[in-house]
């Protein structure tokens, strides 16, 4: 049986349908979560999804997919620009990586205009709201048949 794929929610992410719907739009994380279990039955990948305010639980995580994860799908958060500790954890895992953002960070603040975990992800998706977490799913899927 295939190992899951890690599904990495950082700060803030909880509160996403209850706050800022012009940016981040209507839907809940458990909403999210719900559809990507959904896509991943379909795709034959199990999918275990995760959020945490805290930099150094993100970081267990991704150390703990280590031996558990086929990949990961990471919405880093706020801790995509400044987070060296979460890139470092990434370096150390061997799977595919997708990078998520909601929304396109490239339209916004300049200081969200880099990430430190795009130069180890496979791929990046920005601005194209929670359905970013659907396409990223299906990359993953189409990555690991490839390896
Ligand atoms: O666009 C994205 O997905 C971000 O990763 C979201 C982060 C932001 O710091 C990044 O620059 C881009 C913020 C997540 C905050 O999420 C909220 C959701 C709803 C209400 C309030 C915050």
């Amino acid at each position: 049986m295939t190992k899951p794929i890690f599904a990495l929610n950082g700060p803030n992410l909880n509160l996403l349908g209850q706050r800022q719907p012009e940016i981040y739009g209507r839907e809940t994380l458990e909403d999210v979560a719900a559809a990507m279990a959904d896509l991943g039955e379909e795709l034959g990948l199990a999918v275990r999804h995760l959020q945490s305010n805290h930099e150094g639980q993100l970081v267990d995580w991704i150390q703990e997919a280590r031996a558990q994860a086929a990949g990961i799908i990471i919405n880093p958060g706020a801790y995509s620009h400044t987070s060296v500790a979460i890139l470092d954890a990434l370096n150390a895992f061997d799977g595919p990586v997708l990078e998520v953002h909601i929304s396109n960070i490239h339209k916004r603040e300049a200081f969200r205009h880099h990430s430190f975990v795009s130069g180890r992800a496979e791929g990046v998706i920005a601005g194209f709201g929670t359905e970013g977490y659907l396409l990223a799913l299906r990359r993953m899927a189409s990555l690991l048949v490839k390896r």
